[in-house]
């Protein structure tokens, strides 16, 4: 019998992956994030296919009208806005069928661990996973701890249960924040068993040096890889990122040996 762990192979290249995230539009709005460039999703799904990533990930809406085809889909099918306020929630916004039909190979759902509404997105994960499975597509989760039992969402205690929290609810995929140094997200790769830990990249890094140390120590620490948005496509260059990106995770260089020389 094959593994569910085997629905994640199509975004796998050598057991690695590089997954290009763009659901910004809608969490954090076209605000800050975007400049004229990027607030227009073909630009990121080209950089997705020119940039040799392994998959994409998408909401309903910009995957209906925007998807090539080219990199495998990923349909984010929960979220919420960044004018929400008070214990954050995201309920289901797109079927599992739908994302299907869309030609997602994986649903990705945000869990907002130690959230006063953490049970409501359990119950409705659990729910999820097992369709996606029934239907042969993967179940990403994006474990996020939040909310005001959360004291520092960048701990190694934290980022652990997020990791361990995507084993236990039946995830095939973690995308958990980074804990700032490899040693300590060793112990969240750790926590997550047989589910891939797949690293999150948050604002964009003061250099690409910085980012770059960032992504280093999490494949140091086991990472699967790193499911990225704005350090890609908010860079003056995010081809060029790419390929940085691609040499570390993949030929697994040492940062000054993935940089391009100056
Ligand atoms: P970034 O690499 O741009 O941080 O994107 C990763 C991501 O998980 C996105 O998929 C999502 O839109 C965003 O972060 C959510 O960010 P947050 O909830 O931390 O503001």
């Amino acid at each position: 019998m094959t593994g569910k762990n085997d629905l994640m192979d199509i975004f796998l290249k050598d057991g690695k992956s590089l997954i290009i995230a763009y659901d910004q539009g809608l969490e954090h709005g076209p605000t800050s994030d975007f400049d004229n460039r990027n607030v227009d999703p073909a630009f990121i799904v080209e950089i997705a296919s020119k940039g040799g990533f392994n998959g994409i990930a998408l909401q309903k809406g910009v995957a209906e009208k925007y998807y090539d085809g080219k990199v495998p889909l990923i349909v984010k099918v929960n979220g919420k806005s960044a004018l929400s306020k008070g214990e954050p929630n995201a309920k289901q916004n797109c079927s599992v069928e739908y994302a299907v039909s869309l030609g997602a190979k994986a649903i990705g759902y945000t869990i907002y661990l130690g959230s006063a509404f953490e049970a409501d997105m359990f119950k409705e994960f659990g729910r999820i996973q097992e369709e996606a499975h029934e239907r042969g597509l993967a179940a990403i989760a994006w474990v996020y701890p939040r909310g005001a039992a959360v004291q520092n969402d960048t701990s190694k205690e934290i980022v652990s249960y997020a990791a361990r929290t995507a084993l236990e609810l039946g995830a095939d995929a973690a995308k958990i924040k980074y804990t700032g140094d490899s040693q300590s997200f060793s112990w969240a790769v750790r926590s997550a068993g047989k589910v891939k830990v797949f690293m999150s990249g948050g604002p964009k890094a003061s250099s690409d040096e910085a980012f770059l140390a960032q992504v280093r120590g999490a494949i140091d620490a086991g990472a699967t890889g790193i499911a990225v948005g704005r350090n890609v496509w908010q860079h003056q260059e995010p081809v060029k990122m790419a390929e940085m990106l691609r040499k570390v995770v993949f030929e697994n260089l040492q940062i000054a040996s993935a940089r391009p020389p100056s």
